[in-house]
Order: C-alpha cells, then structure tokens, then sequence
C-alpha cells in the first residue's frame, strides 16, 4: 500500500516540476487526443469564446463487495448486526454535458446526469433475497471555468461550480419488509442539497507527453428535506498520457477519494435492519487505478468527433461500517466540439 502511495506522490512531483521546461507546442485544443484528460475526469480543459462542446458518458460501476475497514468481510459477518445483508450494487450512469467558451478565459459547463441503479440483498432468517431498484434524472452540476495562465503562465484553471438538488431522495421501492418503503441513502438520485464544487485543474504537454491534476472537491450545504446531509467529498487525482498516434493516446491515471460521514439521518429508515441505512456507514476511502484511452476520429463523417474510455480497479479501500464498495468502474465518452 505504501508503495502505491508514493507512487501517486511520485507522479504529482513529476506533473509540478517537469513541467517547467515544457514547451506548448502543437498539442493543445480539441485536434490532439491529449487535448483532454481521460473521460473520468470533469472540467479539465477550457474552449475559445464562442465554442460550443457537447459530451455524453456512460458510467458503469459495480460492487459486490463488502468491506469494513480494508478488509473484505462476509455477508455473514454483516447478519451478525444487521437482520439484512446488501450483496451487490450495479449503477449505471447516462450524462449528457455541454461546455460553452464564453470568453478565451472563461468556459461555463452543464451536466445533467440520469441513474440506474439497483441492489441486492439476503435476509438472515431465512436466506430470502430481493433486489431494489431505483432510476430518474441525478442532480444537474453548473459550473464556471477561469483560466489562471495568463497570470501563472501554465495551464491552470479554477473551477466553481453548483450542485442542484435536481435528484429525486424520496425513492422507494418493494423490499421484504413492505411493497412500498423508503430506500436507503446510496439508492436515492440525489443529495437533496446544493452543494459547492470546487476544484483546481493544472495540465501541461510536452513532446508526445500530457499530463495533469485536479483536486476538486463537493462540499454539502445544510440539511435536505428528509433531515440529513451527505458526507463531503474530496478527490486527488493525476494523469498521464501518451500520444501513440496524431488521433490516438493512452493514458494511465490515480485517483484518490475520501467521502465523509452522513450528518443527520432519514427518519424514515431504519438504521438497524440494513447497513446501508445507517449514516455511519458511509464515510471511506479509496484509491484507483485507472486505464484509458482518447481517440479523435481523424477523417470521414465523423471527423474531430471525439472518443474515450476509461476502465478503473481499486488499489485501496477503507470503509467505515459494512459498506458495498465498487471493484470496477468503466466510463464510456463521446465529445464533439462546434
Ligand atoms: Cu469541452
């Protein structure tokens, strides 16, 4: 683990400091495939005024892993404290964006999410199991971008942007115990609340090399309509990528999340039956690995339309309580720029 840890901090000191003899030199813009971070990462680059670009991803988590603490735990372990145990969680993500150069300074983007997502469980008294499901629109992300390279002279940009509460959180669904119940905290679509998005881009390119940071961060705003607040999250994460072709790169990149504990609690669960309703088993850790690849279509109908995908895999993980955790996160991208 340690060593995973210190090549991440290896990597970051690498993006900081090779960058200072780097030239920008042909690679920039929506032409090369480095011209954006892997399709993971949000509001990296920027567009010249009057640019238009719309995007969609899907996003395709799986769990079916139970971890409290580092360690995986059994469902077993989970009946021990909880009549219900959760053994796996399936989330598909479908989000459609839009970015717009309102200047050559400042870009304005707007993501609007919509889930599937659906968990199983077994009950301990008699092995019975059922699956919830939940799907609807998520909540609608607005945020500004403001190039900092003008007064830095690097590719840095500030991000602001504004969670919405555009997210359903009174989904309910059949389960063991009744035909129409609440469902708990990660079925719901959204947080209930307006939430800050704050983040920090810095990319550079040199030769064939591109790389990057951002930290951003989604800091949670008083208490939702059913009395609680998701836990802040905040993300760490570094790329770097090779242009093997002029319309072709690859790229690998690390990202670091901590998410923190759930304040207040949804009177409307009850957080003895199952871990998931418990607001304590929330917060975690994690870090990913994550592979991927940009491709720009170089000609024909579909030229400078824009592809990408990104395949992750836990390095470490650290949950607090009994918590399903995801093992394998994919994101499919296609951009096009106008
Ligand atoms: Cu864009």
């Amino acid at each position: 683990m340690k060593k995973l840890f210190l090549t991440f901090l290896f990597l970051l000191t690498l993006a900081f400091n090779a960058s200072a003899g780097a030239v920008h030199a042909g690679h920039e813009g929506h032409a090369s495939p480095t011209g954006h971070a892997p399709i993971g990462v949000m509001a990296d680059h920027m567009h010249k005024q009057g640019e238009w670009m719309v995007s969609y991803r899907h996003m395709y988590m799986d769990m079916d892993e139970l971890y409290a603490g580092s360690k995986n735990i059994s469902k077993e372990s989970v009946h021990n404290e909880f009549m219900i145990a959760p053994t796996k969680m399936n989330m598909h993500m479908h989000m459609v964006g839009m970015m717009y150069g309102l200047t050559d300074e400042v870009t304005l983007m707007a993501m609007l999410p919509y889930h599937f997502k659906s968990m199983s469980h077994v009950r301990r008294t008699d092995g019975k199991t059922f699956t919830t499901r939940t799907e609807g629109i998520g909540d609608l992300k607005l945020t500004g971008m403001f190039s900092l390279e003008r007064y830095l002279n690097k590719k840095v940009q500030f991000n602001f942007g504004v969670s919405m509460p555009t997210g359903s959180i009174g989904e309910r669904d059949a389960t063991l115990m009744g035909p129409d119940r609440k469902l708990p905290y990660p079925m719901q679509l959204g947080s209930g609340t307006f939430d800050l998005l704050p983040g920090l881009t810095y990319s550079d390119t040199h030769d064939k090399w591109n790389w990057g940071t951002q930290v951003s961060s989604v800091v949670r705003n008083g208490r939702n309509e059913h009395k609680y607040t998701l836990g802040n999250e905040y993300r760490l994460t570094t790329w770097i990528a090779y242009e093997w072709l002029d319309w072709f790169s690859t790229s690998f990149r690390v990202n670091a999340t901590k998410r923190g504990h759930i304040r207040g609690r949804d009177h409307q669960l009850n957080a003895s039956m199952v871990p998931t309703a418990d607001p304590n088993n929330y917060a975690h850790e994690r870090l990913d690995l994550l592979f991927g690849t940009n491709i720009v279509i170089p000609s024909g109908i579909f030229k400078d339309h824009r592809l990408a995908l990104e395949i992750g895999f836990p390095a470490y993980i650290h949950a607090e309580g009994p918590q399903l955790m995801t093992d394998l996160t994919t994101t499919i991208g296609w951009q096009k720029a106008f």
